[in-house]
């Protein structure tokens, strides 16, 4: 998979040498490109920015150079994504989505976003798809650590990036749809806490249901809203008791 991350703080994205997605890079399965915005500007102040037409506070990134960038990276097509709190939110249906894909592009903004008409135009670029895309709900300075989430959960899809696979299959927001049911190691005790007795029991059997039922109990608190989001196939008859 190939991954192009263009930004006016190319240094911001250094991270991505590193653990997992470093890894990812060197062994070849991952072409990741970081590109620094300024790089095509023509003017002498290399400005990427301006006053929004309306008025209000801050600055809006121009159309115009985002526009040459954006036809250079894009030029075989590919998916165009738009970090800002007002996209969609990322989730792991969408991460798994797009780790399928060939090439992505991630347009960070900062300032008070990029001009309306970029995501607009690509939108209508044969072999371009747009996506704004969002991490929660509260405002970041700029899209570059979103750029960083994004790779990170993306990268950690892709075939034989993460050693053991197995380990993707019942962490949080797996099929399951559930949080992840809390973890132990040795000791067996410590500061005054004990691992539950069922952990070490080694009966496979009841380790399951207990996991299952920890998982369910803590997504109940935690995210109310998974839990209604479950369908009715997805709950067993000892679930509905929990
Ligand atoms: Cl993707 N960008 C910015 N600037 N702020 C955010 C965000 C993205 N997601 C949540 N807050």
């Amino acid at each position: 998979m190939r991954i192009d991350v263009v930004t006016i703080f190319p240094e911001y994205l250094a991270p991505l040498d590193l653990s997992l997605v470093g890894k990812a890079r060197t062994a070849g399965l991952l072409d990741l490109r970081v590109h620094d915005l300024r790089a095509w500007t023509t003017d002498r102040h290399r400005t990427v920015d301006d006053t929004p037409f309306g008025g209000g506070a801050g600055m809006v990134m121009r159309p115009d150079v985002w526009g040459t960038a954006l036809d250079e990276v894009l030029a075989g097509g590919g998916h165009l994504l738009v970090p800002t709190p007002s996209g969609a939110p990322l989730t792991q249906r969408t991460a798994e989505r797009l780790a399928g894909e060939e090439h992505l592009v991630v347009a960070c903004g900062r300032y008070e976003g990029i001009d309306a008409r970029v995501a607009e135009h690509y939108r209508t670029v044969p072999g371009v798809q747009v996506s704004e895309f969002s991490l929660g709900d509260y405002v970041l300075n700029g899209g570059e650590v979103a750029a960083l989430v994004l790779v990170e959960a993306v990268a950690r899809l892709l075939p034989g990036v993460v050693g053991n696979p197995a380990s993707l299959v019942e962490e949080s927001h797996g099929a399951a749809g559930l949080l992840e049911y809390p973890v132990y190691t040795k000791p067996p005790s410590w500061a005054g806490l004990d691992v539950p007795e069922v952990l070490l029991s080694g009966h496979h059997a009841r380790i399951e249901r207990w996991r299952r039922d920890e998982a369910l109990v803590r997504t109940a608190a935690r995210r109310p809203d998974l839990v209604r989001a479950l369908d009715a196939d997805g709950l067993d008859a000892h679930d509905r008791t929990v």
